[in-house]
């Protein structure tokens, strides 16, 4: 139901998305935008390009008035740290940097390999996370949209390295406001305070961190998703979108691994009748039970691997000379996790979007919220 097409590369002029499928009448501020544009810039360990950068969203179509009229929303973040000389997409590169040692783990020696290259350059500059900036201003369009039928997203960390915050307590708004207040975008202010020395120790070290961020959602429709088609199904929906965020390893529904080596009765959510609504005493299955979501918050998890470029490289092979080398370096983060929060927020947002659409159908946003509220009554008798 909605689309979204992006493009860019992380030093060429700008980054670009096309959003199809958004239901007209819906209401946008520029400022929603911009604050998650701006909350994915922000984390201890990012590089020295967020300095630089000031992400801001130019629409460029799809909005009149601050409200979407049913046409494709287009949206634009342009890069400050446009490399002229490198990266015009007329002029023939004058000063390009070429990356002939490939970075282990980084797609420049599969990327080079594929494409007969001996610069991984150009295939560097369009694999780069700087391409989630627009995916983030895309993912906030529709949590305006989600809010508007009651359904409210938080990617956190609680992960960076070997730190692991404490399992989340209490409301959502809560969560928020600790969350947002945090340097490393982690809901316990204890474990925050851990998490900013080892990313500072690693950076010195010239070594690079990963970690595990989690989306919750709360305020969830019953019923989304599909248990017929393989596709149709909310976790493969929510596991192909957050995969897709560089740097992502694996992927967690609810309990997630450890539900592995527990036995079913400690594993699966006990039915009880709460007055007039079915109701659980418990949430192990994140919200998700064969594919369709069950009207429990949603909580999905996604592992971030340490990045690849180092202050101190691995060895590589040169590309040219066919030498051993040490891997090429340059600028980097050395920890993008509280950055890769905003994103998996972002991507379980279209997700969610995508499917409560498809539920639902709608081309207002005045049909869309009418048809969510029968949805909601289901979880009643
Ligand atoms: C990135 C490398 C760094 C990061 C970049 C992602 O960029 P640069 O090579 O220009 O220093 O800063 O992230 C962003 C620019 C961003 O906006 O998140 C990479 O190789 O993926």
């Amino acid at each position: 139901m909605l689309k979204l097409t992006t493009a860019g590369e992380s030093h060429g002029p700008a980054l670009v998305a096309i959003l199809e499928g958004l239901p007209q009448g819906l209401e946008v501020a520029r400022e929603a935008i911009d604050r998650a544009l701006e909350r994915r810039q922000r984390g201890v360990g990012r590089s020295g390009r967020m300095k630089i950068e000031e992400d801001r969203v130019e629409v460029l179509a799809g909005l009149r008035g601050g409200r979407t009229i049913g046409s494709p929303l287009a949206l634009l973040v342009r890069n400050r740290d446009f490399w002229r000389d490198s990266m015009d997409p007329f002029a023939p590169p004058t000063e390009a940097v070429a990356i002939t040692r490939p970075r282990p783990g980084h797609v420049d020696f599969a990327g080079a390999i594929k494409f007969g290259l001996r610069d991984a350059r150009e295939i560097a500059e369009r694999a780069s996370a700087r391409g989630t900036a627009v995916q983030v201003a895309a993912g906030a369009v529709v949590q305006l949209m989600l809010a508007r039928c009651g359904i409210e997203l938080l990617g956190h960390v609680v992960q960076i390295g070997n730190v692991r915050a404490p399992p989340l307590h209490g409301d959502g708004a809560e969560i928020r406001a600790r969350v947002l207040a945090s340097e490393v975008g982690c809901a316990d202010r204890a474990t925050s305070a851990e998490m900013v020395p080892a990313i500072e120790t690693a950076q010195a070290q010239g070594d690079s961190l990963g970690g595990v961020v989690e989306v919750v959602a709360w305020g969830m429709v019953p019923g989304l998703g599909s248990h017929a088609t393989p596709t149709g199904r909310l976790d493969a929906r929510l596991a192909e979108a957050l995969m897709a965020i560089p740097a992502v390893k694996g992927i967690e529904v609810g309990l997630g691994f450890a539900a592995t080596a527990a036995r079913g009765s400690e594993v699966h959510d006990a039915l009880v009748r709460q007055g007039d609504r079915f109701a659980r005493p418990t949430n192990r299955a994140g919200g998700i039970e064969g594919g369709l979501s069950n009207g429990e918050p949603l909580v999905v998890r996604a592992a971030m691997k340490p990045l690849p470029t180092l202050g101190r490289p691995l060895p590589s092979v040169d590309l040219v000379s066919g030498e051993a080398v040490l891997a090429h370096k340059e600028r980097t983060d050395c920890c993008a996790v509280p950055a890769a929060a905003v994103v998996a927020e972002a991507a379980v947002a279209l997700v969610l979007a995508d499917a409560l659409l498809e539920r639902t159908g709608g081309a207002t946003m005045a049909e869309l919220e009418a048809r969510v509220l029968p949805l909601r009554e289901s979880l009643a008798f």
